[in-house]
């Protein structure tokens, strides 16, 4: 059972020089995830300016209890209250430094490989466009699959703790790679080799791809930009700096690519803006929302600039965390911080038009969407309550809740397949995988094919006839299902394989998949 504590007497009466020693403690315990600097490796950069409005209090909570949805352990088992405050405290400091990471220090880690040599075409026999990445952050690695035999072709090294999904080019041939710590990787899959790597950011969320596949967007909380890099070489071709209308900097909690809009767009964290960013100097729909916008009169929605990377402000009532797009580019479907209610915001005339109601943080990113009866529905799981809302994506209710055996983290269809396929990612049902029948919203199968461990993650073959699923432990493995007879193929050994990507689906932006 978790050991609630309160800590506000000990905060404000412990003077710094009378307790345990919270710089030794970090050392000791946090060091490992969140780096010596505090910049953040695998767990988050711990720095006022990256904490926000997690202070004293909440912040000792957070040490002493963990923290949901994350792999931040609880430590009220191994530390005494006193040094929980301690290292409270001295995370709560400032760095001697504010950290900067300037253009010329993003330039300065860039390391193409010498060796690299672009091959003319598939060095495999394999499709290319059926090759599915898996990665493994057992031991930060990708395994290159074959999506038909399912062979390993490549498995090789990533940076320290990739999050998010890869991004490939456009013609699936290449794909970037980012890791919590800013590093951004490219590997070129027809060659079965790495290109090279850079650091855009020194703690990011996630990236897009442009839609013309020339640029690359890197989402950061430190510094607060928003990183461009050109697919081309991995050279930076703008680092924005993210500042609110109120003059105040910001984290981007996400941003994602708009292939229809021609535009990045992305959510802000710490202040209730949606930046969209054209990738095209003539970004013709992006045009026509801002025109729009002006005849409405809303000056905020006013793009700041002209031409390549302009910038467009929307404003919206909360800073939203993630979201999902509708179909045709035109709404997006966030969630607020606190994760009690979900918002849609038009991009074409820039504001709020509808609210749903949507408790229990749900997770928008893993949001799919697909048409029964006619009708456009998306679901989402939640990550504090055991069910998904599906939701009509016309007139924006909510069509049911399936009741599901606990929190869950993704989803998975596609448009080949009857079924949506989603985890229970937390609790005592983390060992299942609900398979759902897309026209009745009921569960079909309650797969639980590793008792005791971790399942999660769904990724499609191109046809969508095998679906790949992940026993998400260091000694896991990826599950090959039947998607229709849903029977187990085969089982490949893998180290905590977390997502996986086939290039056709995500080339193709498939429907049952997210972003
Ligand atoms: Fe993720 C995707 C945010 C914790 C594994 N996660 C994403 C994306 C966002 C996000 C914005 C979409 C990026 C994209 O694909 O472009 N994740 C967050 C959080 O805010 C959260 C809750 C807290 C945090 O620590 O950042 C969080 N995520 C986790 C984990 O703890 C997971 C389970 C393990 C891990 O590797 O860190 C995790 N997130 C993933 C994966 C994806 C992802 C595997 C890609 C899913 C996909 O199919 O595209």
């Amino acid at each position: 059972m978790i050991r609630h504590i309160v800590f506000s007497s000990l905060l404000a009466a412990t003077p710094a020089f009378a307790g345990p020693d919270g710089t030794a403690i970090f050392a000791d315990h946090c060091s490992s995830c969140h780096a010596e600097t505090r910049l953040g490796g695998t767990g988050p950069a711990l720095i006022p300016e990256a904490l926000g409005r997690i202070k004293g209090e909440a912040l000792a909570g957070i040490i002493a209890n963990g923290r949901v949805a994350t792999q931040m352990p609880a430590f009220a088992g191994d530390l005494t209250v006193e040094e929980i405050a301690a290292v409270a405290a001295y995370i709560a400091e400032p760095l001697p430094e504010a950290p900067s990471w300037t253009t010329a220090d993003i330039e300065a880690t860039r390391d193409l490989k010498t060796n690299y040599i672009p091959a003319e075409k598939p060095v495999f026999a394999a499709d290319p466009m059926n090759i599915t990445l898996v990665v493994e952050t057992g031991d930060h690695h990708v395994s290159v699959l074959d999506g038909d035999t399912f062979d390993v072709l490549d498995r090789f090294a990533t940076p320290f703790a990739v999050h998010g999904g890869p991004k490939f080019s456009p013609d699936g041939r290449f794909v970037f790679i980012m890791s919590r710590d800013g590093w951004v990787q490219k590997y070129d899959i027809w060659s079965l080799a790495e290109v090279g790597r850079v650091r855009a950011g020194l703690n990011s969320r996630n990236i897009a791809m442009s839609h013309d596949g020339n640029w690359l967007a890197v989402a950061n909380y430190l510094p607060n930009t928003l990183t461009i890099l050109s697919t081309a070489d991995l050279s930076v071709a703008k680092v924005i700096d993210i500042i609110g209308r109120d003059g105040g900097p910001s984290r981007v909690s996400a941003v994602y690519q708009a292939p229809d809009r021609k535009s990045f767009v992305l959510a802000l964290k710490d202040v209730p803006e949606v930046w969209e960013v054209a990738t095209d100097p003539e970004a013709g729909p992006y045009h026509e929302g801002f025109v729009h916008s002006f005849e409405k009169g809303m000056e905020e929605s006013l793009a700041a600039e002209e031409g390549l990377f302009a910038r467009r402000r929307i404003m919206v009532e909360a800073p939203i965390d993630d979201f999902f797009f509708s179909p045709n580019y035109q709404n997006l479907i966030g969630t607020n911080r606190e994760g009690d209610k979900g918002v849609v915001v038009n991009l074409i005339v820039g504001r709020e038009i509808a609210e749903l109601p949507l408790p229990g943080m749900p997770h928008l990113g893993s949001g799919i969407s697909w048409m029964r009866d006619g009708r456009r529905v998306m679901a989402t799981p939640h990550l504090r309550e055991g069910m998904l809302s599906v939701i009509d994506m016309q007139s924006w209710n909510v069509v049911t809740t399936i009741p599901t055996n606990g929190p869950g983290f993704f989803l998975r269809s596609h448009e080949n397949s009857p079924y949506v396929w989603a985890d229970v990612f937390f609790g005592p049902h983390k060992d299942e995988m609900h398979v759902i029948d897309k026209k009745t919203l009921k569960i079909v199968k309650t797969l639980n094919p590793s008792p005791g461990k971790t399942v999660a993650h769904v990724e499609f073959t191109r046809d969508g006839s095998k679906a790949l699923v992940s026993v998400w432990e260091d000694d896991g493995a990826v599950i090959v299902y039947d998607a229709a007879t849903l029977e187990e193929i085969t089982r490949l050994p893998m180290k905590k394989p977390s997502g996986k990507y086939n290039v056709w689906n995500k080339i193709h932006f498939e429907e049952g998949t997210s972003h």
